[in-house]
């Protein structure tokens, strides 16, 4: 991590373990899975009594879309989205773009009837102790055909190759996220903290599988992308809020233009490494699911020194050290496409 890294003794977290709960910087592995890492990075947001106000919002039924075949979904996801040179002169200046229509309604529906259930299989279906809670799931695309299709589709890898102004693509990983009903705020971060990646050719996609109103907390982008500039000094503190807090302050006290706005069905955001971003809490009583999908720039190597705000990285670049290029077999280009054999 390229931040200073606040350096008070006795502070605490009690979602650390080992060095990283006795040490107070971050320049060490992460000790635990990437759940756990969501689970500790949850409790560094600043979250006010207008954040966690209690009662839950019923949503009106998302409605029923004819769900599309495995086949359908395969060629939607295949063929190409109309990005304008604007479009990507947008991405440039601002770190981020909200893309209409770059799933159809049904491809959103089925997207999280899969995720859905690939949730209730791995965190089980009372969801009494996961109430509150930010899940992640990674890697699905390894072991569901259907979510392979979602991401390694060259229609959105075309597009963050485009954004990015790159000729090649690679995947860093996939990641569901499910902000539960009451669960807190992301803190704000952009995510070349969290990516070992030695390079600045990196985006998400991050891919609704529901409409997200506000009450849901849609990703939030502060623009233009040179804001991370004014917080680059504030220092990064593993233990509490702070860091959070401070980027709050100084956004506020820089008028910095904040982009909160809900995601339509089939509308996908997609933000570079150094855009800072954020999400309110969920106040609605439904499950905000999301695809994230990380691409990077073909050639990139791991960076000399990840440290454990990267989580297990190890399991999105098996064998791969720090410093060596990152091509892993997990690692495909999904732009071009067909360029190489993709998965396993
Ligand atoms: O889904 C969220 O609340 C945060 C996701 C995020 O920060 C990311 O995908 O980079």
């Amino acid at each position: 991590m390229r931040n200073r890294i606040i350096n008070k003794r006795n502070q605490s977290n009690n979602m650390l373990v080992g060095e990283n709960a006795a040490k107070s910087d971050v320049n060490q592995s992460w000790q635990q899975d990437n759940q756990a890492w969501w689970d500790w990075y949850v409790t560094l947001a600043e979250n006010t009594d207008q954040d966690n106000d209690g009662a839950l919002v019923d949503l009106p039924p998302i409605p029923h879309f004819k769900l599309p075949s495995d086949t359908e979904v395969e060629n939607e996801l295949i063929s190409p989205y109309n990005l304008t040179k604007d479009q990507c002169l947008a991405f440039q200046r601002d770190g981020f773009i909200k893309l209409p229509r770059v799933l159809s309604r049904g491809a959103v529906a089925r997207l999280r009837q899969e995720l859905l259930v690939l949730i209730k299989k791995t965190f089980g279906i009372n969801r009494t102790s996961n109430k509150n809670r930010f899940l992640s799931l990674e890697m699905m695309w390894l072991e569901n055909a259907l979510i392979r299709s979602y991401v390694l589709s060259p229609r959105i890898a075309e597009i963050a190759a485009k954004l990015l102004g790159v000729e090649r693509i690679r995947l860093y990983h996939d990641n569901v996220l499910a902000k539960e009903p009451g669960c807190g705020r992301t803190p704000w971060h952009y995510d070349d903290h969290h990516f070992p990646l030695a390079t600045d050719d990196v985006v998400t996609a991050w891919i609704p599988a529901q409409p997200i109103p506000i009450a849901m907390g849609p990703l939030t982008f502060a623009k233009p992308l040179s804001v991370f500039e004014l917080v680059k000094d504030i220092d990064f503190n593993k233990f509490d809020t702070s860091y959070d807090k401070q980027i709050i302050e100084a956004f506020k006290s820089n008028n910095v233009v904040l982009e909160e706005s809900p995601f339509e069905m089939g509308e996908v955001s997609f933000h570079h490494n150094k855009s800072f971003h954020t999400a309110a809490s969920n106040k609605t009583t439904r499950t905000r699911v999301v695809l994230a999908n990380t691409f990077f720039a073909d050639g990139a190597r791991v960076v000399e020194q990840p440290t454990m705000v990267s989580g297990d990285w190890q399991k999105f670049v098996p064998n791969v050290g720090p410093g060596e290029i990152a091509a892993s077999k997990l690692n495909p280009i999904c732009w071009p496409p067909n360029i190489e054999k993709k998965g396993q």
